[in-house]
């Protein structure tokens, strides 16, 4: 796999032992859950996203730093990051960039699927990953949730197919369902609507993907989901932050 491939380059260059330095991993991070459910946010996490494989660049000039403080300032309750090159554009240098001028908690959205990508995220300054149950078994899914909540790292478990149900770890606090289907890249918050009841009851439940408007997401609230992450709505706009503060 060509993820396995790019994290093995990384350790060589950057040796977990060089991450371990980071400030990072003296500072206390910001609870993502606590943020989504703040009455006074709005429970979006708001996506810093320049690429996307099935839509090429949605928005590719666009300054991290400058799109994320819009965000905050338009009442966002989190942000989130694409660090995936290959097919998102992004890297650990835009995390880093948007953790310098943000006090919000950051997500780092990516295809994690090694324990040296949850030290990484940690050094960059992230409060939170995502894992997706898709790609994991869940023995691999539990460790890395394991590893991740023993850094201070609170963890987005994402999931699309109800059969991926039975690998959320006991303690997740967070579950995502991703309305896109990653075989074929459409989206359709049915999906999650039809897996809202589905969902351990004491977690806090984000919808992703494919929310276009204001009214997607109030029927999402109304099915029982905390917070929603949103990417493309906002990027496309000419001004994400505007976008967001609708
Ligand atoms: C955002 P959208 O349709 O608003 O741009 O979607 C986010 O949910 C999406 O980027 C995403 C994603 C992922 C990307 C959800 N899960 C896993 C990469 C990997």
């Amino acid at each position: 796999q060509h993820k396995a491939r790019e994290v093995e380059e990384r350790k060589e260059l950057y040796p977990i032992k060089l991450l371990e330095r980071s400030p990072y991993f003296n500072t206390k991070p910001i609870s993502l859950s606590k943020y989504i459910l703040r009455p006074d946010l709005s429970g979006v996490i708001a996506e810093f996203k320049r690429h996307s494989p099935s839509q090429g660049y949605i928005n590719q000039f666009a300054l991290p730093e400058r799109v994320t403080l819009g965000y905050m300032q338009a009442g966002a309750s989190a942000l989130s990051v694409l660090t995936d090159t290959r097919f998102f554009k992004g890297s650990c240098n835009d995390l880093k960039a948007v953790r310098k001028v943000n006090f919000a908690p950051i997500l780092r959205k990516d295809f994690i699927i090694d324990e040296y990508q949850v030290v990484e995220a940690k050094s960059f300054g992230a409060d939170a990953i995502l894992l997706i149950a898709e790609i994991l078994d869940k023995a691999e899914l539990n460790q890395l949730f394991r590893l991740a909540t023993s850094l201070g790292l609170e963890v987005l478990v994402e999931l699309h197919n109800p059969d991926s149900l039975q690998k959320i770890p006991a303690d997740a606090k967070i579950v995502g369902v991703n309305c896109r289907n990653l075989s074929d890249f459409e989206t359709n918050i049915e999906n999650a609507i039809d897996l809202a009841d589905r969902l351990p009851s004491n977690v806090v439940k984000v919808a992703e993907s494919g929310i276009k408007s204001v009214n997607d997401a109030a029927k999402l609230l109304l099915n029982g989901f905390n917070g929603f992450l949103i990417g493309e709505l906002f990027m496309r706009a000419a001004n994400p932050a505007k976008e967001c503060r609708r």
